[in-house]
């Protein structure tokens, strides 16, 4: 934390030791400590209430062990986490992550960051974050099934629809919400609408599914407009073929751009002139119902890079990381320059390294940080939060409008708290400081 310390005059190398975080945690912190040093070095009432350093220690980490059977009779152990970082703005708010990948790092970073990116949402919401170290591919519908179960046979003591609010994340759909709310339904007696995300017979919203991918874009096309230019005719590479990457592709064509490139954890795939709309139907079904795999799916005008991951493989003006966290890391950065990438925004929670947003920066590159170009997500589970509480059902052209307006204000907050870096807006600071003031007035006003 030397930055920090250095630039801020506080020394929190204790609490930090304290902390112990481990690298993904860290690298969060470190990004946000570096944005909001000067919003506290120049405001008394946080330095007193100690607002930063409150904002590190989540409320509380639940760790749960989730025990269930497989097709074959075996007993399977797996590890649960729910971590409720802060409700001062509301219900704890954040997606569950299903990933043999996932650690307690994995989601203290997410919990964080969810924070953050909740309060610029300007929906009462709160943050956290949760999930298994579960891994659902290979596994049969059953066995997902009796892993929800397991898991949510403790997770229903944690939650409540004014306490805490999971929704979806990597591993986690609507099917696995689907199963996830039923059995809370049958163990609590409520249909309260404790989940987000949840299929549309079970109380879902409808729009939410596309929410995270369309936010993405709208924040991608906010920062172009911002510079005189548009989306219209634009080569975008998409890395990721999830819910978030999927839904990203279908907007960014509908408003005339060319998705070049897609990829799952196997490679990527490279599209000469663009996917076609057919093309996306088709991988719509093909990722969401038959859970196939990129390498597998065969189509004209595209090619497989196997292991590869999509950043130099074709020239584009767009790229939208939509996979997971650290997949753009320095060179990767450096490729996308070199391929002609002027625009970069997350889909995903922090898919660019630390080094890869300093290349961003030095190469004069606008950079939307996932804390603002992936709120559209969460600001949806918020609507789908207000249907189920007035037991009402809202169109999709309401969530989808609403969701315009909500990227377009998160688009102005960034800019409003700003600075310039090289002649371009400083969105990632933008994005902090607008966050951390929301948060840190709540703190003060909540008293020690
Ligand atoms: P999905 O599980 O639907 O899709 C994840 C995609 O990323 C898949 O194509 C997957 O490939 C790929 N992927 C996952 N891990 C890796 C890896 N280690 N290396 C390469 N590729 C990988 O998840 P989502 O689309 O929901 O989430 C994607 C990102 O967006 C995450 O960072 C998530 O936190 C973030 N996000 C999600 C929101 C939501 O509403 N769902 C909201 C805001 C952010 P494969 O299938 O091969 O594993
Ligand atoms: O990272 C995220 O914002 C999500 N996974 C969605 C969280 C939510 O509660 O909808």
């Amino acid at each position: 934390m030397t930055t920090m310390t250095s630039a801020c005059n506080y020394d929190l190398s204790s609490l930090i030791d304290v902390i112990n975080p481990g690298p993904l945690y860290r690298s969060a912190i470190e990004e946000v400590a570096e944005s909001v040093c000067p919003v506290i070095e120049s405001n008394k009432a946080y330095q007193q209430a100690r607002v930063f350093e409150r904002l590190l220690i989540p409320d509380r980490v639940i760790r749960f062990r989730v025990e269930w059977v497989n097709d074959a009779g075996g007993v399977e152990v797996n590890f649960g986490w729910r971590i409720e970082h802060t409700n001062v703005l509301g219900p704890y708010k954040g997606g569950l992550r299903f990933h043999p990948s996932v650690t307690e790092d994995t989601l203290h970073f997410l919990a964080y960051e969810q924070c953050f990116k909740n309060a610029l949402t300007g929906q009462p919401i709160g943050g956290g974050k949760g999930g298994s170290n579960f891994n659902p591919k290979g596994k049969s519908d059953n066995e997902v099934m009796r892993f929800c179960q397991a898991f949510m046979r403790e997770l229903q003591r944690h939650i409540g629809p004014s306490v805490d609010v999971p929704a979806g994340d990597i591993g986690v759909g609507g099917r696995e919400i689907g199963y996830l709310y039923g059995q809370y339904m049958k163990i609590t007696k409520q249909r309260d609408g404790v989940m987000t995300g949840k299929p549309l017979g079970l109380g879902g919203l409808l729009g939410r599914t596309e929410a995270t991918g369309y936010g993405t874009v709208t924040f991608a096309e906010e920062m172009l407009k911002h510079n005189g230019d548009s989306i219209d005719g634009k080569r975008v590479m998409i890395s990721g073929s999830g819910n978030v990457a999927l839904y990203a592709a279908e907007l960014a064509m509908e408003k005339g751009a060319h998705v070049v490139t897609m990829s799952d954890s196997g490679g990527s795939i490279s599209f000469e002139k663009g996917m076609t709309s057919e093309q996306l139907v088709e991988l719509i079904e093909y990722k969401e119902v038959q859970r196939g795999r990129l390498a597998n799916w065969k189509g004209e005008g595209m090619s497989y890079h196997p292991e590869a991951r999509p950043w130099s493989l074709v020239d584009a003006d767009v790229a939208l990381p939509c996979a997971t966290q650290h997949e753009v890391e320095k060179d990767d950065a450096a490729a996308l320059v070199d391929r002609g990438v002027k625009v970069v925004a997350e889909g995903a929670n922090m898919p660019c390294t630390h080094q890869a947003r300093s290349v961003f920066h030095y190469k004069g590159i606008v950079f939307g940080p996932g804390k603002a170009a992936n709120a559209g997500g969460v600001a949806t589970s918020c609507f789908e939060m207000s249907q189920n509480a007035s037991h009402s059902t809202w169109t999709k052209e309401q969530s989808l409008d609403k969701l315009t307006g909500v990227m377009v204000d998160i688009h102005e907050q960034c800019v409003s708290n700003a600075p310039m870096v090289n002649g371009v807006v400083d969105y990632g600071t933008g994005a902090d400081r607008g966050g951390f003031i929301k948060l840190a007035d709540a703190i003060v006003a909540m008293g020690v």
